[in-house]
């Protein structure tokens, strides 16, 4: 199952790379889940003594409930680990996140940290951005923003920039941050140089942060459904 593939995937991450006194991101989403789980069995059964920064108002709460050491920025502005989920991952490791609409923290978080470890089932392992991943790149843009940003990369860029509308709440999602998300179907292509095309995005006055995880992923678990594990760094 899917499911066995991310629990695979993230406790060999966990096993891999924490040791005691680690600062440690702690991603969003629902492979983080099983990361998180493996977390708190190793603090517990190894008195492990490690802090846990969050990147989501449900990231947050995921390390309240399984007892973890919560911190944040302000107190660890270096980590020495993040690890997270990813939409998708191409052959350099660039990724799109977002998926979740926690991109903006989830950037900032694995920038922070000397290492940025990421783990998914390896339906998200793709040769180029795009390929699989279709609902679009995730652009957190503020309120007022969001015609300007979505009339611009329409008409500078390529494809359309589609509003995020809530499932249940009336009206469009809103982030963690109190900001909108625009979803960018842009022309899926093996040679797009996303470290440009993210530097155009950003320039956009009004674009908080994009999914875009460009030169950032220091190595990727992949979990398949029989539960192998393989890792990409
Ligand atoms: O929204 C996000 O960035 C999540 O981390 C996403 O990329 C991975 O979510 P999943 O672990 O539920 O597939």
């Amino acid at each position: 199952s899917v499911a066995k593939g991310k629990r695979a995937a993230a406790f060999k991450a966990i096993d891999d790379h924490i040791k005691d006194g680690d600062r440690i991101g702690i991603g969003s989403g629902s492979t983080i889940v099983f990361a998180v789980e493996r977390l708190a069995e190793r603090v517990k059964n190894e008195k492990l003594s490690v802090r846990c920064v969050p990147t989501s108002f449900q990231a947050k709460e995921l390390i309240i409930s399984n007892g973890l050491v919560l911190s944040n920025l302000e107190t660890d502005h270096v980590l020495d680990i993040a690890i997270d989920g990813a939409d998708e991952v191409d052959k350099d490791l660039n990724l799109i996140k977002g998926g979740g609409g926690c991109q903006t923290q989830e950037k900032i978080v694995a920038f922070a940290a000397k290492k940025f470890i990421v783990i998914a089932d390896d339906s998200k392992k793709s040769e180029y951005l795009g390929e699989k991943w279709k609902t679009g790149l995730p652009i957190e843009v503020l309120q007022i923003a969001h015609k300007v940003v979505k009339a611009k990369i329409e008409s500078s860029l390529e494809g359309t920039a589609d509003l995020r509308i809530a499932q249940k709440k009336a009206g469009p999602v809103v982030t963690d941050n109190g900001n909108l998300i625009l979803d960018w179907k842009f022309d899926a292509a093996r040679d797009k140089d996303w470290s440009q095309v993210n530097g155009l995005l950003k320039a956009i006055p009004g674009v908080v942060e994009t999914g875009l995880f460009v030169g950032m992923t220091s190595c990727v678990y992949f979990g398949s459904p029989n539960g192998e594990i393989l890792t990409i760094n």
